[in-house]
């Protein structure tokens, strides 16, 4: 396939430029049950057993694999003396009696050498029995390869030591960042996340029998006016893990000194391709080598991942979190109007190039992708559309692409634990929490005060972004007698003064709070505390609202996953949370939580009073809606799922994305013109000015 058949045709009734990424993935098979949606790896895996599975020699892509396994040069599982499949399953066969007949705990150490004389290297196992199973695994996929033994053997293979994540925009640090613009789930999500994947990487390396330290680096932006946190500082070990760090790279203005100040995510495509270079000339540096995988977040993350893997040649993974055209109503049809403010353009087109040169993609929940009944999910928004007079997208990206794969994140259980743990209650940091839910008079940090104390507190806590809804329950609040009489109401959201904010959407939300509070005399039954960062005390606070026998309410228009509910529901805080995203797949309505429909605050604000009705009718319905919301989370939500998941889905296309060399090729050939003729004049026509700039909000 050439190239330059690939732009195929210009929209008839306006001069956009029409794209078809769908016609560049002849040869990859889609999936056609919408119930198989988001299970990309088993689909992947059953299509390999049976690709692999037809003629012997069919096996030579997974030899020729296996081949370029290696640690700095050091050659894992196999050596060059197998080059054929049958002395590959020969060696495997004589390996394999070998180890049987020797004691369970045998050190691999004890019989290297017998290994290397059948041209096996290290990997294959700590002891003889770990190397048995492995051995066998493979034996069974290359004699009649089935997916739950294809998905096994990439599960042990030793290709995964090194990680480089990027996430740039807002403030990436460890303290003091939360709330802060544009900084929100996603630098929890990523610092656990690291964590979970460090251990798991330690466990799987310690079982393949290896000496390796893994690496993991979490590429941010450097900030040199860093506001009182560390993003103005290079390298930063990140707290609680052995082997992974943040490394922040400057962004450059034009004259080729580092940015000093923050960057709005609208506004940040400018810096992205040379960010790219300078972040990657790091990394190799840092690494002394090539990552082994490389995970982008969000937009911009995606889109300089999508740089750095494709000029390094590494596996791709992409996570979006929560991207705009789904949050924004007709944000492409529309996009001229919006342009100024969001550049749109350069976002929805930079969001089509990384998800099609990843490799795969990690999604929370299943909505994300495929939304629901009512409403498309994040990733089906990005199917086909267009942006007027600029680009129609006829296929962006195919849900049933095997690329999605769900991997729900978890909550910190050292941090957010239920509050019945007594024993392990931060009992020490109640008089400051007292004090930030019940002293009387306003201050920097607070307004209001509640006034009747023996009444249970609701609470919410979320970036002051339009979207979060924050002003919306406020607003419920208010107009809800009932609700005013049985609870109290406490909101953790933004600043308090709007001349100290520099985000547009903030600005307009603190005005609306302060005149919300005065419109329905709040005062007295409310308190608005400014953000808190400081998240091991914020894990007491939905304890101590527990204490209260209150709840958590999400009120978001949307929410992509939602951490806060999870964290409130680790705590066991029953938690009402938005029917539109992720919450709605977290919470089972009625049994482990509840929804509420943003859009309707009045059945909202009534249904949020009637449970508190009832629980004062029924004295165990509160203990019983908490405690199956724990159980909720312990059976899907947590790190330890979730990093297992994402090990895997790394491994398995790392193999996968070397089938169809060719049509991959294409693609890439294509993505890059489409990047340089498009992204890059996007860029330069509607923000090069902003490198000029010193400062825009
Ligand atoms: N958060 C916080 N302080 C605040 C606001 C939020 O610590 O003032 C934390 C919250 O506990 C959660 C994260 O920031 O861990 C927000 O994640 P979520 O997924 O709810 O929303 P996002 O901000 O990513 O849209
Ligand atoms: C961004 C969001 O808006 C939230 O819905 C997610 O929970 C968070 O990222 C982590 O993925």
């Amino acid at each position: 396939m050439k190239c330059f058949v690939l732009v195929r045709f210009r929209a008839k009734d306006d001069n956009s430029l029409g794209v078809d990424f769908g016609s560049l993935d002849l040869s990859t098979p889609h999936m056609t049950l919408p119930s198989s949606i988001g299970n990309g790896l088993q689909f992947v895996s059953k299509f390999m057993s049976s690709k692999l599975n037809d003629k012997p020699e069919s096996m030579k892509p997974l030899l020729d694999y296996l081949l370029t396994l290696n640690y700095r040069g050091e050659k894992l599982m196999i050596n060059d003396t197998i080059d054929t499949v049958s002395k590959l399953q020969t060696a495997l066969l004589l390996a394999e009696v070998f180890v049987s007949g020797l004691p369970k705990y045998t050190p691999y150490l004890k019989f290297e050498q017998r290994f290397q004389e059948w041209g096996l290297e290290k990997g294959w196992g700590d002891n003889a029995e770990r190397c048995k199973e492995t051995l066998n695994c493979l034996s069974e996929v290359l004699q009649a390869p089935d997916p739950t033994n294809m998905q096994k053997f990439f599960s042990r293979v030793p290709s995964i030591f090194n990680i480089v994540i990027f996430s740039i925009h807002g403030y990436f640090g460890q303290e003091k960042v939360l709330g802060l613009p544009d900084t929100g789930g996603q630098v929890v999500y990523i610092l656990d996340q690291v964590r979970a994947m460090e251990e798991e990487l330690l466990q799987r390396i310690k079982q393949q029998g290896l000496h390796v330290t893994p690496k993991i680096l979490v590429l941010t932006r450097l900030i040199p006016d860093a506001k009182g946190t560390k993003c103005n500082v290079e390298l930063e070990p990140v707290q609680n893990t052995k082997h992974s760090n943040i490394l922040r790279v400057p962004f450059k203005s034009q004259d080729g000194k580092d940015l000093r100040q923050w960057v709005s995510r609208f506004d940040i495509y400018p810096y992205l391709e040379r960010y790219a270079q300078d972040a990657s000339a790091k990394i190799l540096d840092i690494l002394e080598g090539k990552p082994d995988l490389i995970i982008g977040n969000y937009t911009d993350g995606n889109l300089v991942a999508s740089l750095v893997s494709s000029k390094l040649g590494v596996t791709q993974g992409t996570i979006a979190h929560a991207l705009e055209k789904t949050k924004y109503e007709d944000s492409d049809v529309k996009w001229r109007e919006m342009d100024q403010k969001y550049h749109f353009s350069c976002q929805f087109t930079a969001d089509m190039i990384a998800m099609n040169t990843s490799d795969f993609i990690i999604t929370s929940t299943y909505q994300e992708i495929a939304g629901s009944k009512e409403k498309p999910g994040q990733y089906e928004h990005h199917y086909a559309f267009t942006m007027p007079g600029l680009c129609r997208f006829a296929t962006g990206i195919n849900v049933f692409d095997p690329k999605f794969n769900i991997a729900a994140p978890g909550a910190d259980q050292s941090i957010y634990f239920p509050f019945t743990q007594k024993q392990k209650r931060l009992t020490d940091l109640h008089p400051q929490i007292e004090e930030l839910l019940y002293s009387k008079e306003d201050s920097d940090e607070h307004i209001g005060h509640l006034a009747d104390r023996n009444k249970p507190i609701i609470f919410s806590m979320a970036r002051l972004d339009k979207v979060k809804n924050i002003t919306g329950l406020v607003e419920w609040y208010g107009q809800n007698k009932k609700l005013r009489e049985h609870v109290n109401l406490v909101v953790v959201a933004g600043l308090l003064d709007a001349s100290q904010s520099k985000d547009r959407e903030e600005i307009e939300e603190i005005n609306k709070m302060h005149s919300l509070i005065d419109r329905f005399q709040l005062k007295g039954q409310i308190r608005w505390i400014k953000a808190q960062t400081d998240r091991v005390r914020n894990g007491e606070l939905y304890r101590c609202i527990a204490d209260t026998k209150g709840a958590f309410v999400q009120p978001a228009l949307y929410e992509a996953f939602g951490l806060t509910v999870i964290e409130a529901m680790n705590c066991g805080l029953p938690t009402f949370a938005t029917d539109q995203g992720g919450p709605a797949e977290i919470i089972m309505d009625g049994v482990s939580g509840f929804h509420i429909n943003p859009m309707n605050g009045s059945e909202a604000g009534t249904k949020i009073a009637e449970f508190f009705n009832k629980c004062k009718e029924d004295t165990s319905y509160w203990n019983k809606v908490s405690t199956a919301g724990l159980q909720r989370i312990y059976e899907c939500y947590t790190w330890k799922i979730y990093a297992t998941r994402v090990l895997n889905m790394g491994s398995t296309y790392a193999f996968w994305r070397t089938l169809n060399k060719e049509e991959r090729q294409a693609k890439k050939c294509y993505l890059q013109i489409f990047y340089n003729l498009q992204f890059r004049n996007l860029v330069s026509t509607r923000l090069n000015n902003i490198l000029h700039c010193k400062q825009r909000i």
